[in-house]
């Protein structure tokens, strides 16, 4: 094969090899709802990413020793929509939904982590999105109530 039509082979290879990495790239992981300006927005890992991220170490009940989640803090979230809403009705991807106040997000400095020591968390390991609390930072934050305003593979939320 000439050398060219090589090349060009070689690149229509690559392109497709590249493809589904850039579809996940670009996927909506997260629509948000409610009181600002548009109602909704979607947002793709790299757009929650853009946003600017928070990082803390923590023990969990779900992980054995403590991990490091990196994430956009709730807050953030909040002053980027210019959102109103005392309440985030937060929806999984199984289909779990729970009315979490928005002050307890915001005071209590939870994130939507995106990484977990330092690598995304597919849907089998509670990715893409996970509220997560630091729950050393506070020992009231260690019970049931801040256990099930954790919610792994957040699909939505709805600030009303
Ligand atoms: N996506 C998702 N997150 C979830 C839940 C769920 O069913 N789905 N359960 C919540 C509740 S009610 C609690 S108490 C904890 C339970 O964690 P465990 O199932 O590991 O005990 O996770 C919370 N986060
Ligand atoms: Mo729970």
């Amino acid at each position: 094969m000439p050398f060219i039509q090589r090349i060009l082979a070689s690149l229509v290879v690559l392109t497709g090899l590249c493809l589904p990495v850039q579809a996940a790239e670009g996927a909506t992981v997260l629509t948000v709802e409610g009181q600002f300006d548009g109602g909704r927005r979607s947002f793709s890992l790299a757009e929650l990413e853009a946003l600017g991220t928070q990082t803390f170490t923590t023990s969990t009940p779900w992980h054995d020793g403590k991990v490091t989640f990196e994430g956009v803090a709730f807050a953030r979230l909040m002053e980027v929509l210019k959102a109103q809403g005392d309440t985030a009705e937060v929806t999984a991807l199984n289909a779990y939904s729970i009315d979490v106040p928005v002050d307890d997000l915001v005071t209590n400095k939870a994130i939507l982590a995106l990484k977990r020591d330092g690598q995304y968390m597919p849907v089998s390991d509670k990715g893409p999105v996970f509220i997560i609390y630091p729950f050393d930072a506070d020992p009231a934050l260690n019970t049931e109530v801040h256990y099930s305003r954790s919610v792994w593979q957040v699909r939505s939320i709805a600030l009303r």
